[in-house]
Protein backbone atom coordinates (compact mmCIF):
# COMPACT_ATOMS: atom_id res chain seq x y z
CA UNK A 1 0.00 0.00 0.00
CA UNK A 2 1.22 3.58 -0.76
CA UNK A 3 2.64 5.75 2.52
CA UNK A 4 1.65 8.88 1.00
CA UNK A 5 -0.46 10.64 -1.72
CA UNK A 6 -1.01 13.86 -3.36
CA UNK A 7 -4.56 14.95 -4.01
CA UNK A 8 -4.64 16.72 -7.12
CA UNK A 9 -7.94 18.31 -5.99
CA UNK A 10 -9.95 21.05 -3.67
CA UNK A 11 -13.28 21.23 -2.01
CA UNK A 12 -15.08 18.54 -0.56
CA UNK A 13 -13.96 15.71 -3.26
CA UNK A 14 -10.25 17.10 -1.90
CA UNK A 15 -11.24 16.09 1.69
CA UNK A 16 -13.94 12.74 0.47
CA UNK A 17 -9.94 11.41 -0.47
CA UNK A 18 -8.37 12.61 2.66
CA UNK A 19 -10.91 10.78 4.75
CA UNK A 20 -10.13 7.35 2.62
CA UNK A 21 -6.14 7.85 3.45
CA UNK A 22 -6.65 7.99 6.74
CA UNK A 23 -8.69 5.06 7.37
CA UNK A 24 -6.11 3.24 5.33
CA UNK A 25 -3.49 4.89 7.24
CA UNK A 26 -1.81 6.79 3.89
CA UNK A 27 0.01 10.54 4.54
CA UNK A 28 -1.67 13.05 2.62
CA UNK A 29 -0.50 16.11 0.54
CA UNK A 30 -3.10 18.74 -0.57
CA UNK A 31 -2.29 21.49 -3.23
CA UNK A 32 -4.00 24.71 -3.01
CA UNK A 33 -3.44 28.09 -4.94
CA UNK A 34 -3.08 31.13 -2.95
CA UNK A 35 -7.31 31.99 -2.65
CA UNK A 36 -7.18 28.82 -0.95
CA UNK A 37 -5.11 28.92 1.89
CA UNK A 38 -8.01 28.55 4.61
CA UNK A 39 -9.41 25.70 2.46
CA UNK A 40 -10.57 23.06 4.12
CA UNK A 41 -8.28 20.31 2.55
CA UNK A 42 -5.40 22.45 3.22
CA UNK A 43 -6.05 21.87 7.13
CA UNK A 44 -6.85 17.97 6.80
CA UNK A 45 -4.29 16.94 5.05
CA UNK A 46 -1.02 16.33 6.96
CA UNK A 47 1.32 18.87 4.42
CA UNK A 48 0.00 21.28 2.30
CA UNK A 49 1.82 23.03 -0.50
CA UNK A 50 0.59 26.28 -2.36
CA UNK A 51 1.25 25.73 -6.55
CA UNK A 52 0.41 28.81 -7.67
CA UNK A 53 -2.54 32.17 -7.96
CA UNK A 54 -6.21 31.31 -7.72
CA UNK A 55 -6.59 30.99 -11.58
CA UNK A 56 -7.17 27.39 -12.05
CA UNK A 57 -4.85 27.49 -15.03
CA UNK A 58 -1.93 28.78 -12.77
CA UNK A 59 -2.51 26.37 -10.14
CA UNK A 60 -5.19 23.16 -9.88
CA UNK A 61 -4.25 22.64 -14.12
CA UNK A 62 -0.21 23.54 -13.34
CA UNK A 63 0.88 20.34 -14.47
CA UNK A 64 5.08 20.84 -13.69
CA UNK A 65 4.41 22.36 -10.40
CA UNK A 66 1.80 19.65 -9.40
CA UNK A 67 4.48 16.94 -10.23
CA UNK A 68 6.70 19.09 -8.27
CA UNK A 69 5.28 18.99 -5.42
CA UNK A 70 4.67 15.22 -5.23
CA UNK A 71 8.72 14.70 -5.80
CA UNK A 72 9.65 17.19 -3.13
CA UNK A 73 6.83 15.68 -0.39
CA UNK A 74 7.98 11.67 -1.86
CA UNK A 75 4.08 11.15 -2.51
CA UNK A 76 3.76 8.04 -4.10
CA UNK A 77 0.81 8.56 -6.34
CA UNK A 78 -1.52 11.25 -7.20
CA UNK A 79 -5.54 11.66 -6.92
CA UNK A 80 -6.77 13.69 -9.58
CA UNK A 81 -10.52 13.52 -8.20
CA UNK A 82 -12.87 15.02 -10.55
CA UNK A 83 -12.83 18.42 -12.31
CA UNK A 84 -9.12 20.27 -12.98
CA UNK A 85 -6.86 17.28 -14.61
CA UNK A 86 -8.81 14.34 -13.78
CA UNK A 87 -9.57 13.39 -17.74
CA UNK A 88 -5.93 14.52 -19.03
CA UNK A 89 -4.56 11.25 -20.43
CA UNK A 90 -1.39 13.56 -20.76
CA UNK A 91 -1.36 14.50 -17.42
CA UNK A 92 -1.61 10.58 -16.25
CA UNK A 93 1.20 10.30 -18.55
CA UNK A 94 3.24 13.08 -17.22
CA UNK A 95 3.01 11.29 -13.84
CA UNK A 96 4.07 7.70 -14.73
CA UNK A 97 6.90 8.88 -16.70
CA UNK A 98 8.15 10.49 -13.20
CA UNK A 99 7.12 7.22 -11.60
CA UNK A 100 4.26 8.53 -9.52
CA UNK A 101 1.12 6.30 -9.95
CA UNK A 102 -1.92 7.45 -11.55
CA UNK A 103 -5.20 6.69 -9.13
CA UNK A 104 -7.55 6.33 -12.40
CA UNK A 105 -7.77 4.29 -15.32
CA UNK A 106 -5.02 3.38 -18.10
CA UNK A 107 -3.77 6.76 -19.85
CA UNK A 108 -4.68 4.71 -23.16
CA UNK A 109 -8.03 4.37 -22.05
CA UNK A 110 -8.67 7.66 -21.16
CA UNK A 111 -7.72 9.04 -24.05
CA UNK A 112 -9.83 6.51 -25.97
CA UNK A 113 -12.95 7.31 -23.97
CA UNK A 114 -12.11 11.47 -24.39
CA UNK A 115 -12.94 11.01 -27.77
CA UNK A 116 -16.42 10.46 -27.91
CA UNK A 117 -16.29 9.34 -31.64
CA UNK A 118 -13.57 7.22 -30.92
CA UNK A 119 -15.42 5.90 -27.29
CA UNK A 120 -18.50 5.09 -29.74
CA UNK A 121 -16.69 3.04 -32.20
CA UNK A 122 -14.87 0.78 -29.85
CA UNK A 123 -18.67 0.82 -27.52
CA UNK A 124 -20.42 -0.98 -31.05
CA UNK A 125 -17.34 -3.18 -31.33
CA UNK A 126 -18.12 -4.36 -27.91
CA UNK A 127 -21.91 -4.75 -29.08
CA UNK A 128 -23.59 -1.81 -27.31
CA UNK A 129 -26.58 -0.08 -28.82
CA UNK A 130 -24.97 3.69 -29.78
CA UNK A 131 -27.19 6.41 -30.91
CA UNK A 132 -27.49 6.07 -34.28
CA UNK A 133 -25.08 8.49 -36.30
CA UNK A 134 -21.75 9.19 -37.12
CA UNK A 135 -19.31 6.30 -37.36
CA UNK A 136 -16.17 8.45 -37.64
CA UNK A 137 -15.46 12.21 -36.88
CA UNK A 138 -17.40 14.44 -39.35
CA UNK A 139 -14.81 15.64 -41.99
CA UNK A 140 -16.44 18.93 -43.65
CA UNK A 141 -19.74 20.34 -43.97
CA UNK A 142 -20.56 18.42 -47.44
CA UNK A 143 -19.61 15.22 -45.23
CA UNK A 144 -22.13 16.25 -42.73
CA UNK A 145 -24.81 17.11 -45.01
CA UNK A 146 -24.94 14.02 -46.54
CA UNK A 147 -24.79 11.98 -43.38
CA UNK A 148 -27.70 14.35 -41.95
CA UNK A 149 -29.51 12.80 -44.99
CA UNK A 150 -29.15 8.95 -43.57
CA UNK A 151 -29.63 9.96 -40.27
CA UNK A 152 -32.97 12.04 -40.84
CA UNK A 153 -33.41 15.30 -38.62
CA UNK A 154 -34.00 16.72 -35.59
CA UNK A 155 -30.27 15.69 -34.99
CA UNK A 156 -27.50 16.55 -33.05
CA UNK A 157 -23.98 17.93 -33.46
CA UNK A 158 -21.46 17.18 -30.90
CA UNK A 159 -17.64 17.93 -30.25
CA UNK A 160 -15.41 15.27 -30.19
CA UNK A 161 -13.41 16.24 -27.32
CA UNK A 162 -16.60 17.37 -25.93
CA UNK A 163 -18.68 15.38 -22.91
CA UNK A 164 -21.01 17.78 -20.53
CA UNK A 165 -22.98 20.46 -22.32
CA UNK A 166 -20.44 22.69 -24.68
CA UNK A 167 -19.62 22.37 -28.47
CA UNK A 168 -23.54 20.51 -28.44
CA UNK A 169 -26.19 21.73 -31.48
CA UNK A 170 -29.42 20.37 -31.84
CA UNK A 171 -30.43 20.86 -35.74
CA UNK A 172 -34.34 20.77 -37.03
CA UNK A 173 -33.30 20.82 -40.65
CA UNK A 174 -30.79 21.09 -43.52
CA UNK A 175 -31.26 24.82 -43.54
CA UNK A 176 -29.73 24.99 -40.04
CA UNK A 177 -26.57 22.71 -40.77
CA UNK A 178 -23.87 24.97 -42.00
CA UNK A 179 -24.60 27.38 -39.72
CA UNK A 180 -24.75 25.13 -36.22
CA UNK A 181 -21.95 23.32 -37.67
CA UNK A 182 -19.53 26.31 -37.91
CA UNK A 183 -20.54 27.60 -34.87
CA UNK A 184 -20.29 24.22 -33.20
CA UNK A 185 -16.42 23.89 -34.11
CA UNK A 186 -15.48 27.18 -33.31
CA UNK A 187 -16.70 26.38 -29.63
CA UNK A 188 -14.95 22.89 -30.00
CA UNK A 189 -12.09 24.46 -30.72
CA UNK A 190 -11.81 27.46 -28.01
CA UNK A 191 -13.10 24.87 -25.39
CA UNK A 192 -11.26 21.99 -26.02
CA UNK A 193 -8.53 23.04 -28.46
CA UNK A 194 -9.95 20.35 -30.62
CA UNK A 195 -13.07 21.13 -33.39
CA UNK A 196 -13.60 17.53 -34.25
CA UNK A 197 -17.59 16.90 -34.58
CA UNK A 198 -19.29 13.44 -34.47
CA UNK A 199 -23.68 13.43 -35.43
CA UNK A 200 -26.17 11.67 -33.82
CA UNK A 201 -29.74 11.17 -34.00
CA UNK A 202 -31.98 13.36 -31.91
CA UNK A 203 -33.47 11.46 -29.21
CA UNK A 204 -36.77 13.49 -27.27
CA UNK A 205 -35.97 13.77 -23.44
CA UNK A 206 -34.42 10.88 -22.64
CA UNK A 207 -33.35 9.75 -19.16
CA UNK A 208 -29.78 9.90 -18.19
CA UNK A 209 -28.99 6.80 -16.33
CA UNK A 210 -25.62 5.44 -15.38
CA UNK A 211 -23.62 2.68 -13.91
CA UNK A 212 -20.47 2.73 -11.89
CA UNK A 213 -17.91 -0.18 -12.95
CA UNK A 214 -14.81 -0.95 -11.61
CA UNK A 215 -12.38 -2.42 -13.80
CA UNK A 216 -8.87 -5.03 -12.28
CA UNK A 217 -7.19 -3.20 -16.12
CA UNK A 218 -7.42 -6.92 -16.94
CA UNK A 219 -10.90 -7.62 -18.00
CA UNK A 220 -12.97 -8.48 -15.60
CA UNK A 221 -15.41 -5.15 -14.49
CA UNK A 222 -17.78 -5.53 -11.50
CA UNK A 223 -21.03 -3.41 -12.28
CA UNK A 224 -22.12 -1.50 -8.70
CA UNK A 225 -25.73 -0.65 -9.88
CA UNK A 226 -27.11 2.82 -11.44
CA UNK A 227 -27.94 6.02 -11.01
CA UNK A 228 -30.18 8.14 -12.25
CA UNK A 229 -29.07 11.53 -13.09
CA UNK A 230 -31.85 12.81 -15.35
CA UNK A 231 -32.57 16.03 -12.60
CA UNK A 232 -30.31 18.64 -14.17
CA UNK A 233 -30.16 22.22 -15.38
CA UNK A 234 -27.91 23.20 -17.87
CA UNK A 235 -25.66 20.22 -17.89
CA UNK A 236 -25.51 20.30 -14.20
CA UNK A 237 -26.42 17.81 -12.48
CA UNK A 238 -28.91 18.92 -9.56
CA UNK A 239 -30.63 15.36 -7.74
CA UNK A 240 -29.05 12.03 -8.38
CA UNK A 241 -30.14 8.65 -6.85
CA UNK A 242 -29.87 4.92 -7.12
CA UNK A 243 -31.90 2.75 -8.28
CA UNK A 244 -33.20 4.80 -11.10
CA UNK A 245 -36.98 4.86 -10.87
CA UNK A 246 -39.46 4.25 -13.11
CA UNK A 247 -37.43 1.80 -15.65
CA UNK A 248 -38.23 -2.04 -15.88
CA UNK A 249 -36.10 -4.64 -14.15
CA UNK A 250 -35.33 -5.82 -17.74
CA UNK A 251 -34.28 -2.38 -18.85
CA UNK A 252 -31.97 -2.18 -15.62
CA UNK A 253 -30.76 -5.33 -16.16
CA UNK A 254 -30.10 -4.34 -20.51
CA UNK A 255 -27.86 -0.96 -18.89
CA UNK A 256 -26.25 -3.22 -16.50
CA UNK A 257 -25.18 -5.76 -18.41
CA UNK A 258 -24.31 -3.66 -21.37
CA UNK A 259 -21.51 -1.26 -18.41
CA UNK A 260 -20.00 -4.95 -18.11
CA UNK A 261 -19.58 -5.57 -21.71
CA UNK A 262 -18.63 -2.00 -22.79
CA UNK A 263 -15.92 -1.85 -19.98
CA UNK A 264 -14.64 -5.39 -20.03
CA UNK A 265 -13.99 -4.70 -23.71
CA UNK A 266 -11.58 -1.99 -23.34
CA UNK A 267 -10.05 -4.04 -20.37
CA UNK A 268 -10.89 -0.58 -18.07
CA UNK A 269 -8.45 -0.41 -14.80
CA UNK A 270 -10.34 1.74 -12.08
CA UNK A 271 -13.60 3.16 -11.06
CA UNK A 272 -15.27 4.43 -14.05
CA UNK A 273 -18.91 5.30 -15.53
CA UNK A 274 -21.21 4.42 -18.14
CA UNK A 275 -23.41 6.72 -19.10
CA UNK A 276 -26.95 5.92 -20.86
CA UNK A 277 -29.61 7.84 -22.75
CA UNK A 278 -33.14 6.10 -21.94
CA UNK A 279 -36.21 6.62 -24.17
CA UNK A 280 -39.42 7.00 -22.91
CA UNK A 281 -39.82 3.68 -24.65
CA UNK A 282 -37.10 2.06 -22.70
CA UNK A 283 -34.32 1.91 -25.81
CA UNK A 284 -31.21 2.24 -24.23
CA UNK A 285 -27.81 3.68 -25.82
CA UNK A 286 -24.61 4.37 -25.05
CA UNK A 287 -23.57 7.93 -24.87
CA UNK A 288 -20.67 8.25 -22.98
CA UNK A 289 -17.96 6.61 -20.26
CA UNK A 290 -16.39 8.93 -17.73
CA UNK A 291 -12.96 8.05 -16.68
CA UNK A 292 -13.30 9.48 -13.13
CA UNK A 293 -14.49 9.29 -10.09
CA UNK A 294 -18.05 11.23 -10.30
CA UNK A 295 -19.55 13.65 -7.98
CA UNK A 296 -22.35 11.77 -7.61
CA UNK A 297 -20.60 8.14 -6.44
CA UNK A 298 -21.87 8.18 -2.84
CA UNK A 299 -25.35 7.39 -3.78
CA UNK A 300 -23.75 4.39 -4.94
CA UNK A 301 -21.89 3.95 -1.63
CA UNK A 302 -25.26 4.12 0.34
CA UNK A 303 -26.72 1.89 -1.45
CA UNK A 304 -24.32 -0.69 -1.44
CA UNK A 305 -22.40 -0.02 1.56
CA UNK A 306 -18.57 -0.45 -0.26
CA UNK A 307 -16.08 2.59 -0.26
CA UNK A 308 -15.38 3.27 -3.73
CA UNK A 309 -12.04 5.38 -3.00
CA UNK A 310 -10.56 3.31 -0.88
CA UNK A 311 -10.66 0.39 -3.12
CA UNK A 312 -9.87 2.55 -6.40
CA UNK A 313 -6.75 3.57 -4.20
CA UNK A 314 -6.12 0.14 -2.71
CA UNK A 315 -6.62 -0.77 -6.58
CA UNK A 316 -3.82 1.04 -8.23
CA UNK A 317 -1.46 0.49 -4.96
CA UNK A 318 -1.95 -3.20 -5.11
CA UNK A 319 -3.05 -4.16 -8.03
CA UNK A 320 -6.37 -5.56 -6.76
CA UNK A 321 -9.02 -5.45 -4.23
CA UNK A 322 -11.29 -7.27 -2.47
CA UNK A 323 -14.22 -5.37 -4.05
CA UNK A 324 -13.70 -7.54 -7.30
CA UNK A 325 -14.60 -10.36 -5.99
CA UNK A 326 -17.67 -9.56 -4.78
CA UNK A 327 -21.06 -9.03 -6.05
CA UNK A 328 -23.19 -5.74 -5.02
CA UNK A 329 -26.52 -6.27 -4.03
CA UNK A 330 -27.93 -2.95 -3.84
CA UNK A 331 -30.01 -2.27 -0.10
CA UNK A 332 -33.12 0.61 -0.43
CA UNK A 333 -32.21 3.78 -2.27
CA UNK A 334 -30.16 6.77 -2.15
CA UNK A 335 -31.08 10.03 -3.29
CA UNK A 336 -28.13 13.21 -3.54
CA UNK A 337 -28.82 16.94 -3.55
CA UNK A 338 -25.99 18.99 -5.08
CA UNK A 339 -26.18 22.40 -2.38
CA UNK A 340 -24.31 25.01 -4.95
CA UNK A 341 -23.92 28.45 -3.52
CA UNK A 342 -26.24 30.40 -6.12
CA UNK A 343 -29.29 31.94 -6.02
CA UNK A 344 -31.76 30.19 -7.56
CA UNK A 345 -34.30 33.74 -7.62
CA UNK A 346 -31.55 35.57 -10.05
CA UNK A 347 -31.38 32.79 -12.37
CA UNK A 348 -28.64 30.47 -10.41
CA UNK A 349 -26.35 33.33 -10.72
CA UNK A 350 -23.09 32.41 -8.50
CA UNK A 351 -22.77 33.84 -4.84
CA UNK A 352 -19.52 33.62 -2.99
CA UNK A 353 -19.01 35.49 0.05
CA UNK A 354 -18.51 34.69 3.50
CA UNK A 355 -20.40 31.62 5.46
CA UNK A 356 -21.14 33.05 8.68
CA UNK A 357 -23.12 30.30 10.00
CA UNK A 358 -23.44 26.55 8.95
CA UNK A 359 -25.21 23.92 10.23
CA UNK A 360 -25.12 20.57 8.29
CA UNK A 361 -27.85 18.05 8.95
CA UNK A 362 -27.26 15.00 10.58
CA UNK A 363 -29.27 11.94 12.18
CA UNK A 364 -29.72 8.52 10.98
CA UNK A 365 -29.37 7.68 7.30
CA UNK A 366 -27.69 11.21 6.35
CA UNK A 367 -24.28 11.83 5.07
CA UNK A 368 -23.09 15.11 4.16
CA UNK A 369 -20.16 15.71 2.00
CA UNK A 370 -18.74 18.95 2.34
CA UNK A 371 -16.26 21.46 3.02
CA UNK A 372 -17.58 24.31 4.24
CA UNK A 373 -17.26 25.62 8.19
CA UNK A 374 -18.23 28.78 9.95
CA UNK A 375 -16.21 31.61 8.43
CA UNK A 376 -14.84 30.14 5.65
CA UNK A 377 -14.77 32.64 2.61
CA UNK A 378 -16.03 30.79 -0.80
CA UNK A 379 -13.52 32.27 -3.28
CA UNK A 380 -14.81 33.08 -6.48
CA UNK A 381 -12.91 31.16 -8.85
CA UNK A 382 -13.90 28.13 -8.54
CA UNK A 383 -17.20 25.61 -8.68
CA UNK A 384 -20.15 26.67 -6.49
CA UNK A 385 -20.66 22.97 -4.75
CA UNK A 386 -20.86 23.53 -1.51
CA UNK A 387 -22.25 20.28 0.08
CA UNK A 388 -23.45 17.46 -1.04
CA UNK A 389 -26.14 16.02 1.23
CA UNK A 390 -27.37 12.08 0.67
CA UNK A 391 -30.15 10.71 2.42
CA UNK A 392 -30.68 6.75 2.79
CA UNK A 393 -33.92 5.08 3.18
CA UNK A 394 -35.69 1.49 3.32
CA UNK A 395 -37.30 2.65 0.34
CA UNK A 396 -37.59 5.73 -2.49
CA UNK A 397 -40.23 7.61 -0.27
CA UNK A 398 -38.21 7.04 3.16
CA UNK A 399 -35.24 8.45 1.70
CA UNK A 400 -37.08 11.57 -0.06
CA UNK A 401 -38.76 12.46 3.00
CA UNK A 402 -35.45 12.12 4.93
CA UNK A 403 -34.15 14.21 2.35
CA UNK A 404 -36.77 17.24 3.02
CA UNK A 405 -36.20 17.20 6.58
CA UNK A 406 -32.38 16.99 6.34
CA UNK A 407 -32.75 20.44 4.00
CA UNK A 408 -34.86 22.01 6.27
CA UNK A 409 -32.41 21.14 9.03
CA UNK A 410 -29.06 22.37 7.49
CA UNK A 411 -28.54 26.13 7.67
CA UNK A 412 -25.88 28.02 5.46
CA UNK A 413 -26.05 31.82 6.04
CA UNK A 414 -23.93 34.59 4.27
CA UNK A 415 -24.80 33.11 0.80
CA UNK A 416 -27.53 32.28 -0.92
CA UNK A 417 -28.05 27.89 -1.97
CA UNK A 418 -30.07 26.11 -3.94
CA UNK A 419 -31.88 24.44 -0.61
CA UNK A 420 -35.38 26.17 -1.55
CA UNK A 421 -35.17 25.36 -5.49
CA UNK A 422 -33.98 21.60 -4.41
CA UNK A 423 -37.06 21.68 -1.73
CA UNK A 424 -39.53 22.31 -4.23
CA UNK A 425 -38.22 19.70 -6.98
CA UNK A 426 -38.56 17.14 -3.97
CA UNK A 427 -42.05 17.96 -3.23
CA UNK A 428 -43.00 18.21 -7.31
CA UNK A 429 -45.63 15.39 -8.57
CA UNK A 430 -43.41 14.44 -11.28
CA UNK A 431 -40.07 13.73 -8.63
CA UNK A 432 -42.91 11.58 -6.08
CA UNK A 433 -43.71 9.62 -8.81
CA UNK A 434 -40.33 8.94 -10.68
CA UNK A 435 -41.83 10.11 -13.58
CA UNK A 436 -39.11 12.74 -14.94
CA UNK A 437 -36.33 13.38 -17.61
CA UNK A 438 -33.59 15.11 -19.06
CA UNK A 439 -36.26 17.95 -20.17
CA UNK A 440 -37.91 18.37 -16.38
CA UNK A 441 -35.84 21.20 -15.59
CA UNK A 442 -34.76 22.98 -18.37
CA UNK A 443 -38.86 22.87 -19.67
CA UNK A 444 -39.81 24.49 -16.42
C1 LIG B 1 -28.22 13.82 -26.53
C2 LIG B 1 -29.56 14.09 -26.24
C3 LIG B 1 -30.50 13.65 -27.16
N1 LIG B 1 -30.10 12.98 -28.28
N2 LIG B 1 -27.88 13.13 -27.63
C4 LIG B 1 -26.29 16.68 -23.34
C5 LIG B 1 -24.98 16.62 -22.65
C6 LIG B 1 -24.23 15.54 -23.31
N3 LIG B 1 -23.34 14.86 -22.39
C7 LIG B 1 -25.27 14.64 -23.89
N4 LIG B 1 -26.46 15.39 -23.94
C8 LIG B 1 -27.53 14.97 -24.63
N5 LIG B 1 -27.24 14.24 -25.72
C9 LIG B 1 -28.81 12.73 -28.47
N6 LIG B 1 -28.43 12.08 -29.58
C10 LIG B 1 -29.87 14.80 -25.09
C11 LIG B 1 -28.85 15.24 -24.28
C12 LIG B 1 -29.22 15.98 -23.11
C13 LIG B 1 -28.89 15.53 -21.84
C14 LIG B 1 -28.16 14.38 -21.61
C15 LIG B 1 -27.85 13.96 -20.35
C16 LIG B 1 -28.28 14.70 -19.26
C17 LIG B 1 -28.98 15.84 -19.44
C18 LIG B 1 -29.30 16.29 -20.73
C19 LIG B 1 -30.02 17.45 -20.90
C20 LIG B 1 -30.34 17.89 -22.14
C21 LIG B 1 -29.92 17.15 -23.27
Amino acid sequence: MYKKILIAARGEIALRIIRACKELDIKTVAVHSSADTESLHVKLADEAICIGSAQPAASYLNIPRIIAAAEITGAEAIHPAYGFLSESPHFADICLSCHIDWIGPQPAIMEMMGDKAMARKMMREAGLEIIPGSVEALENEAGAVSLAQTIGYPLMIKAVSGGGGRGIRVVRDEQQLSELFHSASKEAELSFGHGGLYMEKYLAAPRHIEVQVFGDGKGKVIQLGERECSIQRRHQKLIEESPSPGISDQTRRKVLEYAIRGAEYIKYGSLGTVEFLVTADEEVYFLEMNTRIQVEHPVTEMVTGFDLIKEQIRLAATGSSPLMEKTAIPRGHAIECRINAEDPDKNFKPNPGEITFYHPPGGPGVRVDSHLYDGYIIPPYYDSLLAKIITWGETREYARKRMIRSLQECVIEGVATTIPFHLWILRSEAFIEGAFDTSFIDTL
